[in-house]
């Protein structure tokens, strides 16, 4: 097993499952703010605003805004050489419209990326991870809107011209294709997924995004712009020619996202199907010098399962809640919550966005949400964890020295643990770090280090070699 020598291993998380603190100093609300408790049968509620006797778990998370320098201090002891995060826009610009960012919020983010300097962790940044400020939702309509492009511009003025020396790698938006599953979290659109208002919303991320790429190019040469697709593979439900080509089609859906932001271009499939649909996208004079000149430098994406297509495929598929697609795998096993376990899925996956795009690739998100039990004498034996994510870590190894692909690191989803963003629940864990919180936010929120924490510290010691 040997990987790059520089090869940057780490963890991820997102402000808004992490952080709490709501509105802590001066931070305005997020359209995250906004979304109760659910469960893998109960989808999260989207209430507009923040109700009485509702629970909201971003309102406290594992309060990590408090807690950053013992958080980080644990995934220096792991050896993290990169830590990947989320600024929390409302914490810069509390309505998203201010004229002025929030001093304390850009200060706090300065703090936490010095305290990651300080054990020599690389942070790689996401801009906008399902925290759009909820102002701009109720005041414009969010992304729906084209004016909403100049806030999120000026909020990346800001944090760029903040942060130049803190920072090299940036994501503009997390899982930007969640528009099509989850249009009030990619970007606090209410309408349905799919639908003319979710594709106008995308498509102004779009511009947003390649604005920023190119505002990065043209004044800071060292910053490192990736691209962040969510994970959603899927493999014909058989070899019948239709199931192949209905594959396709959910497919190429799902890839518009990285197609248009890594080629500049929107792909001519793609506009064959908004024609077809009759969904208009709106599309300005400028705009396809605009989208060639911000193309990305990496393609990152998140990897937790992998979906079955065919001729019964119901549209696409809730990633974010249940996942269906109409079929199962039968060659799969599956978690606790529902999700194919496939790691072999993950090589298969790296194959094809290299053939695609021959950029370099970092999987930013990967890990078994799973109950994890606290023993009397105050341990947590993880194995499944282990072993999940053990499977996928060879299979990088094989996509790298067999297949050639230029893999360049590896953030394991909510290194310590965080409140799901399907489900809001505390439950489905992910770290290898435990925190005491539950669903409700009750518990003394201690961090325990669980078996998995000194595998991976191992795992990363030995550069992805020791695996035991
Ligand atoms: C991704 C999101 C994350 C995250 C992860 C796991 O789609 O980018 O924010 O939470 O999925 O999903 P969940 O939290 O629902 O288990």
């Amino acid at each position: 097993m040997t990987f790059p020598k520089d090869f940057l291993w780490g963890g991820a998380t997102a402000a808004n499952q992490c952080e709490g603190a709501y509105l802590q100093d001066g931070k305005g609300l997020s359209t995250a703010d906004v979304m109760t408790a659910g469960s893998a049968k109960k989808k999260r509620e989207v209430t507009k605003t923040v109700e009485e006797g509702k629970i909201y778990p971003s309102h406290w998370a594992i309060d990590h805004y408090n807690r950053y320098k013992e958080d980080i201090a644990l995934f220096a002891e792991m050896g993290f050489k990169i830590y990947r995060m989320s600024i929390n826009w409302p914490r810069i610009f509390p309505n998203g419209d201010d004229k002025e960012p929030n001093e304390l919020g850009l200060q706090h983010y300065e703090d936490v990326f010095n305290e990651c300097k300080k054990y020599g962790i690389e942070p790689l940044v996401t801009i906008s991870h399902y925290e759009t400020p909820l102002a701009l939702a109720n005041k414009y309509g969010a992304w729906k809107n084209r004016q909403v492009i100049d806030f999120y511009v000026r909020y990346c003025e800001v944090i760029f011209d903040r942060y130049k020396d803190l920072v090299k790698y940036w994501l503009p938006f997390n899982e930007m294709n969640c528009m099509s599953m989850e249009p009030w979290m990619a970007g606090g659109i209410e309408s349905k997924p799919q639908s003319q208002d979710a594709y106008i919303a995308a498509y102004h991320q779009f511009i947003a995004s390649a604005k920023v790429v190119k505002l990065a190019h043209d004044n800071y040469p060292h910053f490192q712009m990736g691209m962040m697709q969510g994970g959603v593979f899927s493999f014909p439900n058989s070899c019948d020619p239709e199931d192949v080509l209905s594959n396709h089609d959910f497919m190429q859906k799902m890839l518009f996202y990285s197609d248009v932001t890594c080629r500049g271009e929107i792909p001519a499939g793609m506009k064959k199907y908004f024609e077809r649909n009759n969904i208009t996208l709106p599309i300005e004079e400028g705009d396809e010098e605009i989208l060639k000149s911000g193309k990305m430098d990496f393609l990152s994406y998140s990897y937790y399962f992998s979906l079955v297509a065919g001729k019964k495929t119901q549209g696409l598929v809730s990633m974010l809640g249940s996942l269906e697609t109409g079929y199962t795998n039968p060659y799969l096993p599956t978690t606790e919550w529902g999700w194919s376990i496939d790691a072999v899925g993950l090589r298969n996956s790296l194959n094809l966005m290299y053939d695609r795009y021959q950029l370099p690739i970092m999987i930013v998100e990967n890990g078994l949400g799973a109950t994890d039990k606290v023993e009397s004498d105050g341990t947590i034996h993880d194995p499944y964890r282990i072993d999940y994510l053990r499977q996928h870590i060879i299979e990088m190894e094989k996509a790298i020295n067999i297949d050639g692909i230029p893999l360049i690191g590896y953030t394991s989803w909510g290194c310590i643990d965080i409140v799901s963003a399907g489900t809001g629940e505390m439950k489905k864990r992910y770290g290898f770090i435990y925190v005491d919180v539950d669903d409700e936010g009750n518990g003394t929120y201690k961090r325990i280090k669980k078996d998995s924490f000194h595998w991976y510290k191992k795992v990363i010691a030995s550069n992805g070699e020791d695996l035991e």
